[in-house]
């Protein structure tokens, strides 16, 4: 089939490439020309394991542009932020990708929306728009199937994870299932539009609640002076408890925001919203245990290792590292930043010796496995701190090297 895939970032241009890799011809769609020239000219703009070969190998078959051409499936990959300040989805471009479809809608053609919606956007939001074609949701097929990938293993994840098909007909659901199963290898399962959207939506806030049992957990056991970590190991030997881990907050484009989406028409919601605020605090747990270490340091400076959302991805959105830094500022601390994998981000980075020269405390927000090889001994600060929010460290070495390492939850002084 051709099919135009309406938004080429991080979900929509691997779908993209696994469709073309798997014989559809593919017209992906963006507004930003940088992403189409980039593409154009035969280099990815996201980096992921994979991609590259994946682009080499389906460039005949897939090609970028700026508006929306005739096709027989329409997939609407598009982000739907999150409005921060009223805590509810904003759906502007998920809209204006159905308000591009729909002058060209024919009958018989699948309408496929991968993007993360509130409950019921379909049936209240896009569908309408769609009808305005002049077909009935029916007459023109359509279908939810959220995307499922984990950023940093998105290729895999996407051929390999089962997928949620909610369709308004059979014969939407028959149609979605026959491109999905062109290059998915996990198993497909279907249900309504709406059903499919909630789905979604409980899977992050699922990750999201546990996040912050997690976090809420390893401070009580700091004021317990047990540490969270020890904790942990023990109680998931239990076989029916699996506790995550806590760590500097949540970042990421999803379940940061997913949960506010959940919640955004109902009043009795105080457990997500609970847990959301818990994850969005801890960046201010950290600072407090900065401050504990640099009272009476005169004009301190501190380095934070790793901006990115968590570890081995450069992606940046949401990042707990944001509220860390500005609190540090605030705190009156002069910040540096260090990021082996991240080029671009709202503050200054700089290579590691640089970012540690005249430091008192280096902060490790993200856990990039890089991080490991860095030989303690080596380094050079005013003061030898630091603060590990992960538990990534071989924290006896850097004992060794002479450092106060202070692992968050750790539950020493
Ligand atoms: N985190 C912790 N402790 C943990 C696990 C994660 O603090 O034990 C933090 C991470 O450091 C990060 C944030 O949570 O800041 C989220 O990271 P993540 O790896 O849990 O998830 P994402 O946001 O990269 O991807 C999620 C995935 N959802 C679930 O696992 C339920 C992915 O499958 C979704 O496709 C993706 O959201 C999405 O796009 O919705």
């Amino acid at each position: 089939a051709t099919i135009c895939v309406l938004g080429l970032g991080y979900i929509g241009f691997p779908t993209s490439l696994l469709l073309a890799a798997n014989g559809h011809i593919v017209i992906g769609v963006d507004i930003n020309q940088k992403v189409l020239d980039s593409l154009n000219s035969g280099v990815p703009h996201i980096m992921e394991p994979g991609l590259n070969e994946l682009f080499e190998e389906g460039r005949s078959r897939f090609s970028a542009q700026g508006t929306v051409p005739e096709a027989d499936v329409y997939l609407i990959a598009v982000p739907t932020p999150l409005d921060t300040h009223l805590r509810i989805s904003d759906l502007r471009y998920v809209r204006s990708a159905a308000t591009m479809i729909f002058p060209h809608l024919k009958k018989g053609n699948l309408v496929i929306l991968e993007s993360t919606v509130p409950p019921r956007a379909s049936e209240r939001v896009i569908i309408p728009i769609l009808e305005k074609s002049g077909l009935k949701a029916g007459e023109f097929l359509y279908a939810h199937c959220p995307e499922r990938a984990i950023p940093g293993n998105t290729l895999h994840e996407m051929m390999y994870n089962d997928r949620i098909i909610g369709g308004v007909t059979q014969e939407s659901i028959i149609a979605a299932e026959k491109i999905y199963s062109s290059y998915v290898r996990g198993k497909i399962y279907t249900t309504d539009a709406k059903t499919a959207e909630f789905v979604k939506l409980v899977e992050n806030t699922f990750r999201d609640v546990n996040i912050a049992l997690a976090n809420e957990l390893a401070q009580i056991a700091e004021d317990y002076g047990i540490n969270i970590w020890d904790v942990t190991e023990l109680a998931n030997r239990h076989p029916r408890v699996n506790l995550l881990k806590p760590g500097p907050g949540v970042g990421g484009h999803c379940i940061a925001v997913d949960p506010w989406f959940l919640t955004e028409n109902s009043t009795n919601t105080g457990m997500i919203q609970l847990s959301r605020d818990i994850n969005e605090t801890m960046p201010n747990y950290v600072i407090q245990h900065v401050r504990s270490i640099l009272k009476g340091v005169r004009e301190p400076v501190i380095t934070v290792f790793g901006v990115s959302y968590k570890g081995n991805i450069d992606d940046c959105r949401e990042t707990p590292a944001l509220k860390f830094i500005q609190l540090a500022l605030n705190e009156g601390y002069q910040v540096k930043c260090f990021d082996p994998l991240v080029k671009e981000f709202a503050y200054d980075l700089s290579p590691m010796h640089e970012a540690l020269e005249g430091s008192d405390c280096i902060i490790l927000i993200t856990d990039h496995d890089q991080f490991k090889e860095i030989d303690p001994a080596t380094l050079l600060m005013r003061r030898k701190n630091i603060v590990d929010t992960r538990n990534l460290l071989d924290h006896q070495r850097w004992r060794s090297a002479g450092y106060y390492v202070k692992l968050m939850g750790d539950g020493r002084e």
